[in-house]
């Protein structure tokens, strides 16, 4: 009990340094079209992903207990389910589905997490619903079963990108199950490939689970293992690793009970492998803390890349000013010349003579000052311009890129500071940019270590009482959001801006 509070509370407060420190500035620079903190600020949930057939919605209404989702051997299903419980449904023996609502009630009640979803069109939400389930697997999180992956010509047919809905998804969610069957073991890699790139740079690898399913279909210890040897060397080149991740091996006894076993198959390992499916369970309901790593790393991601969008376009302003400066006194340089020039020639040609020297001198400041306003003016602001060009052509150029971290960020945001450096001609406040710096960077920094710290005491808390929280220590600069949120216990750890 005192551990959630402490989780609940954690998460309050990192959604709420999200909304108030991270948030305006992705909004302003066009960094997300949505307030930040709507990806995160549901339940945790769990992403179920798999070829179709190989018994994802079964698997599903094992956990629920009930038959929620519809199963069987043709592709029947090709929606996207979220399956969540209902809080306000009275408590009742059979579980059953509650409430249902459509996709396009999902995708734009604020409530929900999917509003960046949005994009994916109408096609999309006809495909994308919601179902309310009163049970009890349901307490602490939601799954979203998710259509099978078919082969590239049916992709075309959806009507919407499948693979960019799931890498949004992906986004969202804080673990993904990635479901096989002992029949496409081999054929894996062409389904998942094309989600490789999602899942590997958009999700930290920790956050999937596999698993291969219907293993009480392998004939014989022998074919499991021979399943299990391909399945191994597909994930590592899905993967790109040399080392295998760990694969959970279940099958649903109520579906194989209905599956005729031939006299010469021998499934005596379906005993040894009976825990699987518990092991399964408890890992799928460790979610909620999963919950808090994503959201750890989600601050971090997205403080590393704003403050990266900001660093360059600190870097182009103060490149601008030092051009300003050094071609002003070359202006002033010219000026002073064109002056002494102009003064001179009058002198030579006699249209002076026998004038007053100050008369002298002071055409010759006429003529510095009027070439000084016409090359800052003219001249310099022409030369701004091709800086600015200059600057968009070798872009790259406007942002250290010492290492793979620098070089993952400036390509998620580099396209945004290009459009905003256009769309504004280079004008912007400096000043206002490196004070957004300052608090986004202080975010990254020390509020990505103050979270991970807070982790660690978490680990350190047993079910009911404080074990690892330092109570003594002094609530200096509690975390300070708009709304003034009381500090919890996790703010104890977390104080990151005032
Ligand atoms: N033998 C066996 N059949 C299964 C198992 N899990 C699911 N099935 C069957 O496989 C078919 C497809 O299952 P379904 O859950 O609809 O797959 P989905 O398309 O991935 O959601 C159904 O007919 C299920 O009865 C299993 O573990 N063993
Ligand atoms: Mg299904």
């Amino acid at each position: 009990m005192y551990r959630d509070n402490y989780v609940n509370s954690l998460r309050t407060e990192l959604v709420g340094m999200v909304a108030d420190l991270l948030t305006p500035v992705a909004l302003r620079y066009g960094y997300s079209d949505v307030p930040l903190e709507a990806n995160i600020k549901w339940r945790p949930q769990v992403l179920v992903l798999g070829n179709y057939s190989s018994g994802k919605s079964t698997l599903i209404n094992e956990f629920l207990g009930a038959h929620i989702q519809a199963t069987g051997q043709a592709p029947t299903d090709d929606s996207f389910t979220i399956i969540t419980c209902d809080d306000s449904a009275p408590a009742e023996s059979t579980v059953r589905v509650t409430e249902e609502r459509d996709g396009k009630f999902l995708l734009n009640d604020p409530e929900y997490p999917f509003e960046t979803l949005k994009k994916h069109g109408q096609r999309f939400a006809a495909h994308f619903r919601l179902k309310k389930v009163n049970s009890p697997f349901l307490k602490n999180l939601a799954l979203i079963d998710t259509p099978g992956m078919l082969d590239s010509i049916t992709e075309r047919d959806r009507g919407y990108n499948y693979q960019e809905v799931i890498g949004d998804l992906a986004q969202i969610v804080d673990l993904v199950l990635v479901i096989f069957d002992p029949h496409k073991a081999g054929t894996v890699r062409e389904a998942y490939i094309s989600i490789r790139e999602t899942l590997q740079t958009r999700t930290s690898e920790d956050r999937v689970i596999f698993v291969l399913n219907r293993i009480d279909e392998c004939t014989s210890l022998i074919d499991l293992l021979h399943v299990y040897g391909t399945l191994c060397w597909n994930l590592s080149q899905i993967t790109g690793r040399k080392d295998i991740p760990l694969i959970r091996l279940t099958h649903s006894p109520q579906a194989a009970a209905s599956y005729a076993d031939a006299p010469e198959h021998d499934r005596g390992f379906l005993a040894l492998l009976g825990n699987q499916r518990e092991e399964l369970k408890k890992a799928i309901l460790q979610a909620p803390r999963y919950r808090l790593d994503h959201l750890a790393t989600f601050v971090e991601t997205h403080g590393e890349r704003l403050s990266h969008l900001l660093e360059a376009l600190i870097k182009y302003r103060k490149g601008v000013r030092m051009f300003r400066i050094k071609n002003s006194l070359t202006g002033l340089l010219v000026s002073m010349l064109c002056g002494g020039t102009a003064a001179f020639a009058l002198l030579m040609s006699g249209v002076l003579a026998g004038m007053d020297q100050r008369l002298l001198l002071g055409s010759g400041g006429f003529f510095t000052l009027a070439m000084l306003v016409f090359w800052v003016t003219v001249i310099q602001k022409r030369l701004v311009s091709r800086f600015h060009r200059d600057c968009l052509r070798d872009f790259d150029t406007l942002t250290p890129l010492e290492n793979q971290s620098r070089l993952d960020s400036w390509e998620a945001i580099r396209d945004l500071v290009r459009t905003y450096l256009q769309k504004t001609a280079g004008r912007f406040s400096l000043r206002e940019v490196k004070q957004q710096h300052h608090v986004v960077r202080r975010v990254f920094d020390k509020g990505s270590r103050e979270i991970r710290e807070a982790l660690n005491e978490l680990a350190a808390i047993s079910e009911n009482g404080p074990v690892g929280i330092d109570d003594s220590m002094p609530a200096e600069e509690p975390l300070q959001t708009k709304k003034g949120v009381k500090p919890s216990p996790a703010s104890k750890k977390i104080r990151i801006l005032s």
